[in-house]
Order: C-alpha cells, then sequence, then structure tokens
C-alpha cells in the first residue's frame, strides 16, 4: 500500500536554495523513495515573485517526478502553512550593505514571528520546522517563541551546511572518501563563532585528531576555514552558498525523519533546554544528535576539553546576545 501523501512547505521558494532544493523534495532523496509528496511554495506577495514561483512550478511539472502529487504556489503564508507535515523556511530579509547585525534581526523579527504566530495557529502540533533563513539560529527560536502551541523540539535551524564542510575538509585533509569521516560536530550558532570540533569524529574508524596528527592545522586553517567558508563561496560565486545548502538541509530533514545510522551523529542547533553541555538553556544552539522515530537526542558525554571549552562558551554569548536583541525588539 502506498503511503499517504506529505505535505512540505517551502518560504522563501523562489529563490536560489528553494531551486536546488526542490529536486531533493521530489525525486525521494529528502524523505524517502517511497513517500509521495506535496509542495506548498511560498515566496513574498509581489506580481514579479509570483510570476516567477509559477515558473518553477512549470519546471517541476515538466520534470515528471512519480511522487509529486501537487504543487500549490501562494504568496499567503495562511494558505502554504495549512496542513504542513514539514514546513522549510528560507525566506528571511537579506542582509544589505551597511547593515549592523542588529538591523537585519530586527527585520527578521518582524517575519519570524508573523510567520510564527500563522504557524501557531494554523499548522499541525506535529509539523517539523526547519529554519535556515539567516541569522538562522535566532530566527527559529523567534519562531518557536511565537508557537507555543507546537512543541519546541519540532524546531530546529541548519548547521547541517557547516557539519558536511567539516566533513569535506577532513576527508581531503586524509585523502579519504568522504564517507569515511563521522561525527565531526559544529556547536553554537550558524555564524563565524561556531565551533567545529573533530576531537569525536573518526576516519575509517580511527580517532581524526591522530590520523590527522596536526594540530596547528586544526586550529588555525580547518577551524577559521569552515567558519568563513559561506563568505569564502559568496567572494568566489558572487552568491550565497545554493547546491550545498540544498544538499544540506536534505541530509537534514532525511535523518529528521528517517533517522541517523547507528553509532553516527551529526550537527542540528535545537533547544538547549536540559542540554548536559553547560549551555545556558532556551537557546537554539547546534549539538551533536542522533535521531530516530522522528525526534532528534543530543548525544551525551562527549569529553569537552579547556579549548571546546572556551569556544563553545564564544557562540554561546553570541546567542545570547541576539537572544537579548530579538527578545527586546518583541517586547518580551
Ligand atoms: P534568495 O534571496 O535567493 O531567496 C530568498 C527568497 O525568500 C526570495 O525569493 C524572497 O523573495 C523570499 N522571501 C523574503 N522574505 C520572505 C517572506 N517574508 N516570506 C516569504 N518569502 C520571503 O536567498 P537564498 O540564497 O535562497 O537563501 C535563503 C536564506 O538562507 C538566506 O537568509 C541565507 O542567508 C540563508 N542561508 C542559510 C544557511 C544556513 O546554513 N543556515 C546557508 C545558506 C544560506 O546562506
Amino acid at each position: 500500500m502506498s503511503k499517504p501523501v506529505m505535505t512540505v512547505c517551502i518560504t522563501g521558494a523562489a529563490g536560489q536554495i528553494g531551486y536546488a532544493l526542490l529536486p531533493h523534495l521530489c525525486s525521494g532523496k529528502t524523505f524517502g523513495p517511497d513517500q509521495p509528496v506535496k509542495l506548498h511554495l511560498l515566496d513574498l506577495n509581489i506580481e514579479g515573485v509570483q510570476t516567477a514561483l509559477n515558473g518553477v512550478k512549470m519546471e517541476l511539472e515538466d520534470a515528471t517526478y512519480p511522487l509529486l502529487k501537487g504543487v500549490v504556489c501562494t504568496g499567503d503564508a495562511k494558505v502554504a502553512f495549512t496542513g504542513a507535515d514539514a514546513v522549510i523556511m528560507l525566506g528571511a530579509f537579506p542582509r544589505k550593505d551597511g547593515m549592523e547585525r542588529k538591523d537585519l534581526l530586527e527585520k527578521n523579527c518582524g517575519i519570524f514571528k508573523e510567520q510564527g504566530e500563522l504557524l501557531n495557529t494554523v499548522a499541525s502540533k506535529t509539523v517539523k520546522v526547519l529554519v535556515v533563513g539567516n541569522p538562522a539560529n535566532t530566527n527559529c527560536l523567534i519562531a518557536a517563541e511565537c508557537a507555543p502551541n507546537i512543541p519546541r523540539e519540532n524546531f530546529s535551524a541548519l548547521t547541517r551546511l557547516d557539519h558536511n564542510r567539516a566533513i569535506a575538509q577532513l576527508a581531503i585533509k586524509a585523502s579519504v572518501p568522504v564517507e569515511q569521516v563521522q561525527n565531526s560536530i559544529i556547536w553554537g550558532n550558524h555564524s563565524s563563532t561556531q565551533y567545529p570540533d573533530i576531537n569525536a569524529a573518526t576516519i575509517n574508524g580511527k580517532k581524526a585528531k591522530e590520523v590527522v596528527n596536526n594540530d596547528e592545522w586544526y586550529k588555525n586553517e580547518f577551524i577559521p576555514c569552515i567558519q568563513k567558508r559561506g563568505a569564502a563561496i559568496i567572494a568566489a560565486r558572487k552568491l550565497s552558498s545554493a547546491l550545498s545548502a540544498a544538499q544540506a538541509i536534505s541530509d537534514h530533514m532525511h535523518d529528521w525523519f528517517l533517522g541517523t545510522p547507528a553509532g553516527q551523529f551529526v550537527s542540528m542547533a535545537v533547544d538547549s533546554t536540559g542540554n548536559k553541555y553547560g549551555v545556558a538553556d532556551g537557546l537554539i544552539y547546534s549539538f551533536p544528535v542522533s535521531c530516530s522515530n522522528g525526534k532528534w537526542t543530543i548525544k551525551e558525554g562527549l569529553e569537552i576539553d579547556d579549548f571546546s571549552k572556551e569556544k563553545m562558551k564564544a557562540t554561546e554569548q553570541e546567542l545570547t546576545d541576539e537572544k537579548k536583541t530579538a527578545m527586546e525588539i518583541l517586547g518580551k
């Protein structure tokens, strides 16, 4: 018997990540090869944008995906969120030249408050929400704060792209295929304060730190490379990451819905409340997690050395500051 159709909503669907992401969702790569999907594509209610969105719909029709059971294009978030099983939030206010981080937060607070409140009233209580639009962690926190009817564990923000970047750089350094690298971690914020940690990582079953055996490279090349990779791509492409972001979103949703392989963990920014690593409660902080039965669990018991503690604190502090600013803007 075929599975019930799953409704997937994408906000900001007319943008460049949306375009790169849709093939993953429609081909069965993200939710499984036997999972039919219906798409709710939301973008700004502006004529040119809606026309472009309809062009994407035409291409989806022409791509003849057997698993694709319908496409709704809309400028109305209420229509987009109603009946969604998964919501992938790409739509955000972009950072413009001369904008301070606070200005960016202010613009995005408005969007994520409004969309969070709508999710609260029209979405199902079991909906899973992934926030990608930047500043992703704090936008996610705002949406979750404004949607108290939906469990906090149903909200997450994307750090899987940073995670995948770390895996790739380790594989390149050790000259091994990417699938031999596991259990690298991104702690904290999806920003340049994030801490890419390889202390628990393995390469072909051996400790990555011992395989690489180069602390100088780890601290002075690897960590800054991952922290600044997004900026390096913008400098080279004159556009931000889209192909790799789409792959990371697909990986994140795949693992959240279908589970992580035994013994492996991945990075997801999730509610920090009650974590065992000393990170303040009430943040959306990236942790190592494993997933099963549609739920994430923070991997416990990893050893944290002094170097890691300091890095984890720095990114926590940035998230605490962002939260404070966001709550002031929201008047909470
Ligand atoms: P684009 O500018 O190509 O697309 C964004 C789309 O969102 C546009 O079509 C725009 O009309 C729409 N939009 C804006 N406000 C909206 C609203 N209120 N409701 C609905 N739609 C709205 O950006 P793209 O390259 O696709 O990136 C999307 C977001 O992902 C950006 O905020 C970007 O900074 C962020 N990223 C986050 C990453 C992460 O790892 N967390 C990595 C990739 C990416 O940089």
